[in-house]
């Protein structure tokens, strides 16, 4: 009863852990009975976006799809977590404006992790290859992140929990009556 859609946009660099506490709030969702699902690059850039790499153009088309995809999915009534790098302010804002033309609850959340903390973590070693320069065009190496001017909600996964990080954003929906 009386849920509402919605699009909660996850973004901050590779290995914040973006995906992590998506999928934990995906857990959540669910056994709340709340309709979600859950978008990243594991399942957007082997179909939607497979033709897409990592120039500034490339990103900013990845981002639009996916914006326009999880429009249709929240104005179906679904909580769309999309969790993607979204390096450039330019096509958040135009994520959002996608949503919102609509009348659709855009919720950014920006994954603020510093780039210390993501590198130690490093679980693929891209930033190991980033820094031996077999990668080329890396977020946070030698590409830029534009962190948000003004996101909804922010967390440290270096300060926080994943579970604390999920009841914030959880509280955050409930204050706005997604849930
Ligand atoms: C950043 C890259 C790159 C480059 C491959 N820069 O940790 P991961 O592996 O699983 O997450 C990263 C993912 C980023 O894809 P997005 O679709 O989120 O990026 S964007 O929003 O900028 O379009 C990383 C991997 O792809 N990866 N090359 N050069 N991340």
């Amino acid at each position: 009863p009386g849920f509402r859609g919605c699009t909660i946009w996850f973004t901050g660099l590779s290995g914040a852990g973006k995906t992590t506490i998506s999928f934990a709030l995906e857990r959540a969702l669910n056994k709340m009975g709340v309709p979600c699902y859950g978008l990243d690059g594991d399942n957007v850039r082997h179909g939607l976006c497979k033709n897409l790499g990592f120039s500034k153009m490339d990103r900013s088309e990845n981002i639009r799809r996916v914006a326009e995809v999880a429009k249709l999915f929240a104005d179906m009534g679904i909580v769309t977590l999309a969790s993607f790098i979204s390096p450039f302010n330019e096509d958040r804002e135009e994520a959002r404006d996608i949503h919102t033309k609509e009348g659709l609850n855009f919720i950014e959340v920006y994954v603020s992790t510093p780039l210390e903390v993501c590198e130690s973590r490093d679980p693929k070693k891209l930033y190991k290859k980033a820094r031996a320069g077999e990668i080329t065009g890396f977020t946070g190496i030698d590409s830029a992140y534009e962190p948000p001017e003004k996101p909804e909600l922010v967390i440290d996964t270096g300060k926080e929990t994943p579970a604390a990080s999920v009841r914030r954003v959880l509280e955050y929906l409930r204050d706005i009556s997604i849930i």
